[in-house]
Order: structure tokens, then C-alpha cells, then sequence
């Protein structure tokens, strides 16, 4: 039996793939964070919380890093955790590189140290592009991050490129455009949006505020990008992959997909704040998936308006059900 370590198992990227690997009869290890309140409320959701065998690990702490690798013996590491919210990443900008650049090399180191033979996946982002060089971007854009998250998952990529030529560990990046879902965490514009569009159709709430709606961005469902990770692992080499759908939206337009779904008039409810904007915004994102498809057999599945109804019915059954919408939150 296969067995898998995955590092932000309680997010919801970790969330769907320990299902993915546990229905193709992997052991599956998950890594989580000591926190107040317990966070396993995605797991939950699928129905694998006493399936998924945790160990305690922070990616800020080395050593629990290493334990983490040799309690589990893994023969695949999957490193999702991280400081993943733009928006945040300006305010707690040391953290976010301590979290999400620095704790890459720390596992990374962790695998070196204690087996390098176990293979690596990285998870590398689309915010990375942030300025964007080329209109559709792919493995060969040049890179120019535009937030603190952006710069501290440039410096994990590029560790992870180092170690697999250094080493010759078996290390490799998914470069992910934004991909979304009922488990998406509710500070994400596309979870915020249908979370306000079921409150407000169950006359809970009024208004939605949202910042600069004229963002493009290219957005595919998290179920199907999950299945690409464990693609990239499978191979005979290591290599860095673009994951994406291949097309681009604006907020404004994704916003409006799902307050039209509802029924609801989208102008009734809106209101742009500019408290909202970024310091520095990353316009627009389209990512070319032609690689992926070619060597992985690889293809976004799930259209977005798809998507976006599967979130807002999500949604909409948790508000109805009464659920308490801070327990998705944390
Ligand atoms: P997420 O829902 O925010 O999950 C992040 C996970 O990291 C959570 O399990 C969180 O634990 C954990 N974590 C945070 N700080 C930690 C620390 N110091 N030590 C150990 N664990 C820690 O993110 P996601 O959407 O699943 O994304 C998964 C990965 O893909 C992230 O690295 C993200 O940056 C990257 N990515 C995401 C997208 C996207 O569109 N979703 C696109 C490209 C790349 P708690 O639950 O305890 O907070
Ligand atoms: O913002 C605009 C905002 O926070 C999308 C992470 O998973 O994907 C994600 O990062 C766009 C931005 O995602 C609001 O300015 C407008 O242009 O949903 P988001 P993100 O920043 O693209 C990448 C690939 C990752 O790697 C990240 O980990 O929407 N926007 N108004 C808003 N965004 C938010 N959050 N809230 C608003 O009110």
C-alpha cells in the first residue's frame, strides 16, 4: 500500500485530495497545525476525518517537519500548507514568507535529510505571474509576483526547482490557477459571493461588498485540480506543470452567474468598497493548460458555471439548515 503525507490536510486543496488518494487505497497522512479550535470540518464534509491518520507539524518548525516524515514514512509528500490568502498576506507579510517560502525548504530539507527517495509536490500558484508578462500564461512565463504570498511561493518554487537539480530528489510544481469550491474557505471572493447570494436569498443578509469586481481571473473546480497533483507525481520524471481551465472571467461576471442562479438581481445587492482593493492587484490571469493535457492526459472538467451553482446550492443548504457560517470560516 502507498502511503502519502499531505501537509494542509484541513484546507480545502488537503480536503479533497486525501479523498482522492484514500479512494485509490493510499495511507494517508495528514499534518496539522496545533490550533484552539479544531479545523477538520472539511474532512468531516467527506466523510474521511477517521480515515486520515494526523500527525502535528507546523511548516515554521523544522523538527516537527522531520518527525512528521519519519513517523509516516511516506513514499509521496504533498506540501499544500500554507499562508494562502492574498489579502493577508500584506498584513502578516513575515509570517506569510516564514509559512509559505521558508517552510518549502524546511520540508524539503526534512525529506533530504531523512529519505530522498520520497517524491515531492509543490504547491506553486498563478499569483506568481502577477504582473503578467505574457497574455496566456504557461511553464515558460517569466514570473513577477505582486503580493508578499506571491513572492514567498516564488522563493518555494524556485527551492523546489533547486532541489530536484541539486539533489536529484524527485521534486515538482503544480503552477495552479485559482480553483474553487463548497469547501473554499469564506474570505475567497468566489465562496464570499456565494455565501452572501444564499444569505441573501433567505433574507438574512442585504448587501454584498466587494472591491475591484473588473479582476479577471481563470477559475476551475478544486476536484478536478486535485486528480493533476497526484498526476504529476505518478510520472517518470519530475517536472513543473501549469494547471488551469484556459479561460478568464471577471469577478463582476462570475458574481453575476451566481446571484442569476438564485434569482436575484445582482444591482440591488452590490455595493464596491474601496477599503477592498489590494495594494497591488494582479489584473488578469489565463493560464495555458496544453502541457498538462499532453503528458498528463490532463483537462478541467467542471465549467464555472457549474461551479458556481454546486457553491451557491452548497451554501444555500447550510444557511437554511441554520449552520453557523464561522464554523466554515476558520
Ligand atoms: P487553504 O484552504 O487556505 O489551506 C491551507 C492549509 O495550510 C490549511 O490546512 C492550514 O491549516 C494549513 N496551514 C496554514 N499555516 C500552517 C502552518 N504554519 N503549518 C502547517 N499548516 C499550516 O488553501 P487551499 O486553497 O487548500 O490551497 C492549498 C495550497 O495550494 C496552498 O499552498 C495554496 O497557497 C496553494 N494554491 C491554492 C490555489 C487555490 O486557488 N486554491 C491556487 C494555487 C495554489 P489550518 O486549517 O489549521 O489553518
Ligand atoms: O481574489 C478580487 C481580488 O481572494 C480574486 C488564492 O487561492 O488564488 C487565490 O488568490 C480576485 C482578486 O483569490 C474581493 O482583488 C474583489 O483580484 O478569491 P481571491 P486570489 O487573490 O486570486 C491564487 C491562485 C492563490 O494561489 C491563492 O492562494 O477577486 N476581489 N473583491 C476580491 N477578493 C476577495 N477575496 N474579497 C473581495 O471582497
Amino acid at each position: 500500500m502507498k502511503k502519502a503525507l499531505i501537509t494542509g490536510v484541513t484546507g480545502q486543496d488537503g480536503a479533497y485530495l486525501a479523498k482522492f488518494l484514500l479512494d485509490r487505497g493510499y495511507k494517508v497522512y495528514g499534518m496539522t497545525a496545533r490550533r484552539s479550535t479544531a479545523s477538520l470540518w472539511r474532512l468531516e464534509f467527506l466523510g474521511i476525518h477517521e480515515q486520515v491518520e494526523l500527525i502535528e507539524g507546523d511548516m515554521g518548525d523544522m523538527s516537527s517537519l522531520v518527525r512528521a516524515v519519519r513517523v509516516s514514512k511516506p513514499d509521496e509528500v504533498y506540501n499544500l500548507a500554507a499562508q494562502s490568502f492574498v489579502g493577508t498576506s500584506w498584513k502578516q507579510p513575515v509570517t506569510t514568507a516564514q509559512v509559505s517560502g521558508l517552510g518549502v525548504l524546511h520540508m524539503l530539507e526534512a525529506i533530504r535529510l531523512t529519505d530522498p527517495t520520497i517524491r515531492f509536490y509543490q504547491a506553486s500558484t498563478s499569483e506568481m505571474f502577477g504582473l503578467v508578462q505574457q497574455p496566456i500564461q504557461s511553464e515558460t512565463t517569466p514570473l513577477y509576483p505582486r503580493s508578499p504570498y506571491g513572492v514567498a511561493k516564488l522563493f518555494g518554487h524556485w527551492s523546489t526547482v533547486n532541489y530536484r537539480e541539486s539533489f536529484d530528489i524527485f521534486a515538482c510544481s503544480g503552477i495552479l490557477f485559482n480553483h474553487e469550491s463548497p469547501l473554499r474557505g469564506i474570505e475567497f471572493v468566489t465562496r464570499k459571493v456565494t455565501d452572501a447570494v444564499a444569505r441573501i436569498k433567505c433574507g438574512k443578509q442585504k448587501e454584498l461588498r466587494l472591491g475591484n469586481i473588473d479582476a479577471r481571473r481563470d477559475w476551475g473546480y478544486a476536484g478536478d485540480y486535485v486528480k493533476a497533483m497526484w498526476l504529476m507525481i505518478q510520472q517518470d520524471k519530475p517536472e513543473d506543470y501549469v494547471i488551469a481551465t484556459g479561460t478568464t472571467t471577471t469577478v463582476r461576471e462570475m458574481c453575476q452567474i451566481a446571484f442569476e442562479y438564485a434569482g436575484l438581481n445582482m444591482e440591488d445587492h452590490l455595493v464596491i468598497d474601496p477599503e477592498l482593493y489590494r495594494p497591488a492587484e494582479v489584473d488578469i490571469l489565463q493560464g495555458n493548460p496544453a502541457k498538462a493535457r499532453e503528458r498528463l492526459g490532463w483537462r478541467a472538467e467542471t465549467p464555472l458555471r457549474e461551479l458556481i451553482r454546486m457553491m451557491v446550492d452548497a451554501d444555500l443548504q447550510r444557511v437554511r439548515a441554520g449552520e453557523s457560517r464561522e464554523i466554515f470560516s476558520v
